[in-house]
């Protein structure tokens, strides 16, 4: 960003530090629920799901570190891809019903940059990759062996095929009576999404995931897709999605939750209207979780869930925090 729009932005924010949070929200006739916390913060970094705790240590420390926004939510979300007790995000993931980890993941900057990767195999970073192809490449997305060749040629880490012995085990317990209806289990949604800001009004925002266990091969989900799992405009503000993909795919959930923003809804209210049209769009409400995580350019945030269970983490310079979403089902 240059150096005007950067002192532009700091200075608005700065102005805002100090006026009550009623005047800021003075011109909007829409009557204003408060965040989660009611407070506001920037910089400011939100994940999905406990894991985000030291997801987000590893962005702070890369923030605090000198380092940028992008390069934060992309080493956040690798301290994810890098765990071996998660059985949704990274080569550990649990597989597709053929028994094939394939991995999805995107990567957005406020500026409208974006990259993505879907249904890719071996990649030991899927996020990186998807900074790749924002980066190194005339696209948006690669998918499949595609993805897979571009990570090869650009010298990325990558492992030979294997489950992970959790994933082998829950995989051979699935088989004995494999169901090939898709059932999200509502317990267990582990993608990670991350979104930030940062001192100067930046935003950014990473998504990663090993996708639905025992999906159909070649399902692709949410999470790589611009616009349902993850949208930024810093503009306006950033939102992230967990949950069952297709659901979130049908309304476009994260692009919407963005556009809900910038007609002045809060990041909590446009959450909770996202929510409110997954459910009346869903297509097997009794088997869906969906939560979806905002954060808008003044550092206000929201989540919310279908369903009880959803929480997130949030790091700032006050302190960081493991908060639980409000949802549609108590
Ligand atoms: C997907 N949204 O592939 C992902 C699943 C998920 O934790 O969130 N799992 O549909």
């Amino acid at each position: 960003m240059g150096g005007r729009r950067k002192f532009i932005k700091h200075s608005f924010l700065s102005a805002l530090a100090g006026v009550p949070l009623a005047a800021q929200a003075g011109s909007l006739e829409l009557s204003r629920k408060k965040s989660p916390s009611g407070q506001r913060f920037t910089p400011q970094i939100l994940s999905t799901w406990n894991h985000g705790m030291p997801a987000n240590d590893k962005a702070w420390e890369v923030l605090n570190g000198g380092g940028t926004l992008l390069d934060a939510v992309e080493q956040g979300v690798m301290v994810t891809e890098n765990d071996l007790s998660n059985l949704s995000v990274g080569l550990q993931g649990l597989p597709d019903r053929e028994g094939i980890v394939t991995l999805d993941a995107s990567i957005m900057k406020g500026d409208g940059s974006c990259g993505s990767v879907a249904f890719v195999r071996q990649v030991k970073h899927p996020i990186s990759l998807a900074r790749k192809v924002m980066e190194k490449t005339p696209h948006v997305m690669l998918v499949g062996e595609g993805a897979r060749l571009f990570a090869a040629a650009e010298g990325m880490p990558m492992e030979e095929e294997k489950l992970s012995p959790k994933a082998r085990e829950a995989y051979l317990r699935w088989k004995k009576n494999s169901k090939y209806q898709p059932i999200i289990n509502i317990e267990n949604h582990d993608t990670i999404g991350m979104v930030g800001i940062d001192e100067n009004g930046a935003m950014a925002g990473s998504c990663t995931t090993s996708g639905l266990a025992y999906k159909m091969h070649g399902r692709v989900g949410d999470s790589p897709i611009i616009g349902a799992g993850l949208f930024v405009d810093e503009e306006v503000g950033a939102a992230t999605a967990t949950g069952l993909g297709e659901e979130v795919i049908r309304i476009c959930g994260a692009f919407l939750i963005v556009e809900l923003m910038r007609q002045g809804r809060t990041p909590q209210e446009a959450c909770e209207e996202a929510v409110k049209r997954a459910v009346a769009k869903s297509k097997d409400l009794d088997n869906t979780q969906i939560g979806f995580l905002a954060l808008n350019k003044e550092g206000d945030f929201g989540a919310y869930a279908i369903r009880p269970g959803f929480n997130f983490a949030q790091h700032h310079r006050q302190g960081k925090a493991l908060i639980d979403s409000q949802s549609w089902f108590k």
